[in-house]
């Protein structure tokens, strides 16, 4: 049976380039700086963000944690969006490994913070209050669509930390999305904040890890945090080779998911039943609601038929385009969501 799998861009798979490099990939001890492919990866990334300097860490997750651990202390709070992958989708790890204070604001439908709001809510000199000490923005956001952040946005929540003396922090997992979509350099994304993470194992498609940037004392703090959290990896050029050939030939190609998801969504728009925002610009994530009573049935069906996608309840499902789908699966899809909602959809 024919399968293509939308329910997430984590699920792609290193491609012939990748395994090349591992197989070839020079190493050393990175716990003592000695491992050459990692040292290369991180002076890449830093530059391509126009950081001074980078960690590798392995995972998204482990970005955001050992991020939020440099820069604040215990009882120490964060204000991010109430949406935020952080907030909802690492396990509560900055609460419980850090004994960070995690406060919300609401986001609005691109995933931005309102500056006034984060203006009111911040606490630089808390007695009773939490202090505030870091303000954190996702870029593209997840829970929002993907739909990518400007330097504007990300400059106007800065400017409002700034004047406060406290840094700003973005989750950048598919930070090379929005630089694509937007057709500005991922350094000019960022340029107006103090750390950032971005992945390889999703878009980019490597098959691990993810890289901090920052300033020099801040990397140096964070790798201080990385060593406390386990994640000293010796050669983990092994891995860190594939995320070399991630930086250098996957993000281009970028655009060919975002085109894929337009396609996507003009054709969902077009399935009787299925509501979705014709407005979203999409990057590579896809939300929309199967309008019918019976949408788990539906959902189980789709996938039966070899499209996975991600049914999150309610109908609203989640479909990302990646490196491992191609157009042709995309009008697959199509006609396996269409024809499973023709033969078995109920109002
Ligand atoms: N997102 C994943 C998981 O939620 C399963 C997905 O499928 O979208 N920040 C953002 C914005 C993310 O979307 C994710 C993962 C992470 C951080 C965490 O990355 P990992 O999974 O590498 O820890």
């Amino acid at each position: 049976m024919r399968k293509a799998d939308f329910r997430s861009d984590t699920k792609t798979r290193p491609n012939a380039a990748m395994r090349k490099a591992m197989a070839e990939a020079e190493v050393g001890d990175d716990v003592a700086g000695e491992d050459p492919s990692v040292n290369r990866l991180e002076a890449m990334a830093a530059e391509r963000l126009g950081k001074e300097a980078a960690v590798y860490v392995t995972s998204g997750t482990q970005g955001n944690l050992v991020a939020l651990l440099a820069h604040c202390q215990r009882g120490d709070e964060v204000i991010l969006g109430d949406k935020s992958h952080i907030v909802k989708g690492e396990g509560g790890g900055p609460m419980v490994l850090g004994g960070i204070v995690i406060s919300t604001l609401p986001i609005d439908k691109r995933g931005m913070l309102d500056p006034d709001q984060v203006d009111s809510a911040i606490h630089a000199d808390g007695t009773n209050y939490p202090r505030t000490t870091l303000v954190a923005l996702e870029n593209t956001h997840n829970a929002a669509g993907g739909v990518p952040l400007t330097p504007e946005d990300m400059k106007s929540v800065a400017d409002v930390a700034h004047g406060y003396g406290l840094p700003v922090h973005v989750d950048g997992a598919r930070l090379f999305n929005a630089s694509v979509a937007l057709e500005t350099p991922a350094a000019e994304l960022v340029k107006d904040v103090e750390s950032v993470t971005f992945c390889l194992s999703k878009g980019l498609g490597a098959p691990v890890g993810s890289v901090l940037c920052g300033s020099n004392e801040f990397i140096d703090e964070a790798r201080r945090w990385r060593r406390m959290l386990g994640s000293g990896m010796r050669q983990a050029g092994i891995i860190a080779a594939a995320g070399i050939v991630a930086l250098d030939t996957m993000v281009d190609r970028l655009a060919e998911d975002h085109s894929n998801a337009r396609r996507l969504s003009t054709g969902l728009a077009e399935i009787p039943g299925i509501e979705i925002d014709p407005d979203a610009l999409p990057t590579n994530l896809v939300f929309f609601t199967m309008k019918y009573s019976n949408h788990d049935e539906i959902a189980r069906r789709i996938i039966e038929s070899g499209v996975l996608l991600g049914a999150r309840g309610g109908g609203y499902c989640r479909m990302t385009t990646h490196a491992d789908v191609t157009g042709d699966d995309v009008e697959y899809a199509l006609d396996v969501i269409s024809s499973t909602i023709r033969d078995y959809g109920k109002r």
